[in-house]
């Protein structure tokens, strides 16, 4: 299945804006954390991870969901929130810590949820695997079309959370699509360390449903590939696993030195940078011109912008407030 023009130009606006996004958290985060790198100081306390080079992964599978449908989604989630449509202004108030943010800045960036379109993360690994079974089963058991999503690293799929999923998936025949973000590196762990198969697509059949394996980190391919994935889970027909090759331009989390790369690998992957690529692409098909995708990207900027500025001027949540809200002994 191919995109059409607006869908093209959907997934090419969400991919600059979690860019653009990112780029300006990247240097908020940085504020107050010299001479010596201290995670807990600066306007956004804590650990960072970004998702800058994944973004074709959200975009083209996000493509195909509405806000009814539900998206579990991991520790580096921002191109995937955004991808779903959270609102981006309580987002960001949320990764600095702010009242105004979705859990009044309890949660921080991993812990982004937007009950308007269904979307959460977990800072713990393969977390999201469950929920989206169960949010699945609900839609089933409901005669409702709904679908769930959980995204997960490919790292994280050594869990036994996951397995686990993956068989009452199977089991149950739940409308739920595993998708497996391959970026090779979990943490400073390669996948060749941590992985008994090279490919996590051929786990697919030990659970009784197809697996896909897409290679070169491309939205279209993507987008074809999820598409008929949800589409199969909508007309009841079960759940598909996918993984999906993809590129962390950055470190695991923000003060990562990257020792563990082999020499060259970072040049190489900027080289393979999604968003030029993808603009490249839209020009050479002519589905639209340098100046449309100009205006997308200044739409996206000040979007961001504004997202920022709320965030930068809501208030802190009171110290009194830290124990509200959540469970307590
Ligand atoms: C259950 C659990 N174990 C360990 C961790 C610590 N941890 C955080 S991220 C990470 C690696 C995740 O790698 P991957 O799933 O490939 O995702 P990526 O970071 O590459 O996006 C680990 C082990 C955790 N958060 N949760």
């Amino acid at each position: 299945m191919e995109p059409t023009k607006d869908q093209t130009l959907w997934m090419y606006q969400k991919m600059v804006t979690s860019r653009r996004f990112e780029e300006i958290i990247e240097k908020i985060y940085l504020e107050g954390k010299t001479p010596a790198f201290n995670m807990a100081n600066g306007p956004i306390p804590g650990e960072m991870h970004l998702s800058n080079g994944q973004e074709p992964v959200a975009v083209g599978v996000c493509a195909h969901l509405n806000a009814d449908d539900v998206v579990t989604a991991t520790h580096r989630p921002h191109h995937q929130a955004i991808a779903k449509g959270v609102d981006l202004k309580k987002m960001a108030a949320e990764i600095f810590g702010k009242k105004t943010g979705f859990s009044g800045g309890r949660g921080g960036h991993m812990h982004i949820f937007d009950p308007d379109v269904n979307f959460a993360c977990s800072g713990i690994i393969a977390q999201g695997c469950g929920p989206a079974c169960g949010a699945a089963l609900s839609r089933q058991m409901q005669g409702k079309p709904g679908v769930a999503i959980s995204f997960l690293g490919e790292g994280a799929v050594n869990q036994g959370a996951f397995h686990e999923a993956m068989n009452l998936a199977g089991v149950w025949n739940l409308p739920v699509v595993f998708v497996i973000e391959d970026n090779a590196w979990g943490i400073s762990v390669s996948k060749e360390d941590s992985t008994a198969v090279a490919r996590n697509d051929v786990r697919a059949a030990a659970y009784g449903m197809p697996g896909f394996y897409i290679e070169n980190n491309d939205p279209y391919a993507i987008f074809d590939i999820a598409g008929e994935a949800i589409k199969r889970a909508r007309d009841g027909k079960g759940p598909t696993l996918i993984e999906i090759e993809t590129y962390r331009l950055a470190g695991h989390f923000m003060g990562d030195a990257e020792g563990y790369r082999p020499e060259g690998e970072k040049d190489a992957l900027f080289k393979k940078d999604p968003i030029p690529r993808m603009r490249s692409r839209i020009i050479a098909d002519g589905v639209a011109t340098d100046e449309d995708l100009d205006a997308i990207e200044r739409k996206a900027q000040s979007q961001v912008d504004e997202a920022i500025a709320f965030a930068r001027e809501s208030d802190l949540a009171p110290d009194t407030d830290a124990l509200t809200s959540v469970f307590a002994a």
